[in-house]
């Protein structure tokens, strides 16, 4: 398994590429799900092609939300997350892989800071990872942030070498609100060639009424021989130090792509994908020390990976939110009706007992829409961002983004985000990887801040909006 990686490259968290090229993880129900990571794409994406001429762009929209580059570098960032200061909502942090240490071409964990609104940027790599920050894993990705009520940014990613066993999730903290980030602390660590450590995210209890406030967690895939758990770590120091991981996915083994996300009582739940085909949560009322049995939302049809028409892999993972009256919703991609993708959404108003029928999202069904994330707003209103090709007829890349004010009972008329459509050709991996997932932060104030890899300067860069 370790002589695996040599040839497996990319990041990130993966879906769709594993053990037997050219099926896709959905077509081997038998076989090991893959590692994320880890794309056999062959030896030469380990370093992204040198980024091209700008493309032809797509047809303008007609729309006044304004455009901007977080991350500007002309090498290539991908797999974007965001998170939003409560206590300063100016303040905006993103996070991507990026590629820009010229020391090894790999992926490091990239920063995006902005407290203007999104006007202007900085950033770099995270310190103590990669060589670049003066850490000593070759790669890091799988970016996840979160933030705490009192406006301190988390940054959890995995941490993994190439051609050894080494495999790590870590954690990043900044106080200043992302301008610069500690050493990081190491979540979990191991050098079992039997163990990957994969596909993190990490959510923050800032509810004050709860018995855990302040409390971190991650959760992220445990790769163990053919078995693929997830499991939950949790700090009760502010990220100083992370306990024991626990299994959280119960008796379901093949599970990738989780993200936590907490309740206004403290209540933690973990969303994940499950490769028999569906969507599953699970709960903790004790802190993270403990999990109920997985609930399942809804059986699904997994995307195929690349999509019919595109190269670039893609996943069903589920991306999760609680509402401030601790309603659940969830939202995930699937094929449908065997000829397209669609978001579909589904929510549980008796804490994560029962889910609704799911609902589609976008409100153009035709075409593709897919890497979905969700948030909530301090009033409810709930945010649901994809990537969406029916807004041109290429299968490039556009962003829609759609709202929900009643629950997630209606969702309205997708509204395009993206100013210009990218060329997923100019990925800098000859249209192969754009990450395995997008980003969304609403502000205290509502400000939406959808995140995502966009092409459109020729190379990939992460994009998202000003206000
Ligand atoms: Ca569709
Ligand atoms: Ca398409
Ligand atoms: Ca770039």
């Amino acid at each position: 398994m370790a002589r695996c990686r040599l040839f497996l490259v990319f990041l990130a968290l993966a879906v769709g590429t594993l053990a037997l090229p050219g099926l896709s993880a959905s077509a081997q129900p038998s076989s090991p799900v893959p590692r994320s990571g880890v794309v056999e794409v062959g030896p030469s994406a380990r370093r992204p092609a040198v980024p091209r001429p700008s493309a032809a762009p797509g047809a303008p929209a007609a729309i006044s939300l304004t455009n901007v580059d977080a991350s500007n570098d002309p090498a290539p960032q991908n797999e974007t997350t965001v998170a939003t200061n409560p206590l300063n909502v100016r303040n905006i942090v993103g996070g991507a892989n990026d590629y820009r240490c010229t020391l090894t071409g790999d992926a490091g964990a990239g920063f995006y800071t902005s407290m203007d609104g999104g006007a202007t940027w900085s950033g770099g790599l995270l310190p103590g990872i990669t060589p670049c920050g003066g850490g000593s894993y070759q790669a890091a990705g799988d970016p996840a942030l979160a933030v705490d009520a009192a406006g301190s940014f988390y940054y959890a990613a995995i941490d993994f070498d190439r051609t050894t066993s080494r495999s790590a999730i870590s954690v990043s903290k900044s106080t200043d609100g992302g301008l610069t980030w500690g050493s990081p602390t190491f979540v979990t660590a191991t050098n079992n060639s039997q163990i990957f450590n994969d596909k993190d995210y990490i959510a923050v209890d800032t509810h004050s009424a709860s018995p855990f406030f302040g409390r971190v967690y991650v959760s992220w895939t445990r790769f163990n021989g053919n078995l693929s758990p997830i499991v939950v770590s949790s700090s009760t120091d502010g990220g100083a130090t992370f306990g024991p991981f626990v299994t959280a996915s119960g008796a379901v083994n093949d599970a990738q792509g989780s993200v936590p996300a907490v309740g206004p009582n403290g209540e933690l739940y973990v969303a994940f994908w499950s490769q028999s085909g569906a969507i599953y949560v699970v709960k903790s009322t004790n802190g993270g020390a403990s999990f109920a049995a997985p609930v399942k939302v809804a059986n699904i049809v997994t995307l195929p990976s690349p999509l019919p028409g595109n190269s670039f892999r893609v996943n069903s993972f589920p991306s999760i939110a609680v509402g401030p009256n601790g309603n659940v919703y969830v939202s995930w991609s699937e094929w449908v009706n065997g000829t397209n993708a669609d978001v579909r959404f589904s929510r549980s108003t008796n804490g994560g007992v029962a889910w609704s029928a799911p609902v589609r999202v976008n409100s153009n069904p035709s075409d593709d829409q897919f890497f979905n994330w969700i948030a909530v707003a301090p009033n409810g209103t709930i945010g649901i961002c994809f990537y969406d090709q029916s807004f041109n007829s290429l299968n490039w890349l556009d962003v829609g983004c759609n709202k929900s004010t009643n629950g997630g009972l209606s969702w309205g008329t997708t509204i395009r985000v993206t100013s210009t459509s990218s060329n997923p050709a100019n990925d800098g991996f000859g249209g192969g990887f754009i990450g395995d997932y997008t980003g969304l932060a609403l502000t205290v104030a509502g400000k939406p801040y959808p995140i995502w890899t966009d092409t459109r300067t020729g190379n990939a860069d992460v994009f998202t909006l000003r206000w």
